[in-house]
């Protein structure tokens, strides 16, 4: 067991329902601490930046718009085996078929608004943590 940090983030869709704060409690009842946070509106460069690794994805279009259709909320998530937990905690990809009480399931609509992202590997969450907060704005006390 390791403590690690991922990159999380409320989507579009989650942030429009209302939902941060209950997503959040999610985190932190699995032990997982909030150390930076950030609401933005994603610029087009940014969401197809972070995606990038999808690009060539036929879906990849789709999933930038629908990133850039309203504000989101970023997230580092801080603890032991942050990057497992946090994807065990949102389900599986499309909502229909993520297990009842993972936050896809309990939020989500489809698997273009599925409600959260999280890191998938160490390599890409110190990737993704990186294009989004500058190493000295992560408080992990
Ligand atoms: P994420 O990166 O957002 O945490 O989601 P993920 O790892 O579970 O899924 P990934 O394969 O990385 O895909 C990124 C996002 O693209 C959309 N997607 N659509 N229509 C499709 O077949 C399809 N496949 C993926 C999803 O919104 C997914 O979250
Ligand atoms: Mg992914």
């Amino acid at each position: 067991m390791t403590v690690q940090r991922t990159l999380s983030i409320v989507k579009p869709d989650a942030v429009a329902k209302n939902v941060i704060g209950k997503i959040y409690t999610r985190f932190e009842d699995a032990g997982l601490k909030i150390v930076a946070a950030q609401m933005r509106q994603l610029s087009q460069a940014e969401a197809e930046g972070f995606y990038e690794v999808h690009k060539d994805r036929p879906f990849f279009k789709d999933l930038v718009s629908f990133m850039i259709s309203g504000p989101v909320m970023i997230q580092v998530l801080e603890g032991e085996d942050a990057i497992l937990k946090n994807r065990e905690l949102m389900g599986a990809t499309d909502p229909k078929k993520a297990a009842p009480g993972t936050i896809r399931h309990d939020f989500a609509e489809s698997i273009d608004a599925n409600a959260v992202h999280g890191s998938d590997a160490p390599e890409t969450a110190a990737r993704e943590i990186a294009y989004f907060f500058p190493a000295l704005a992560i408080h992990s006390r």
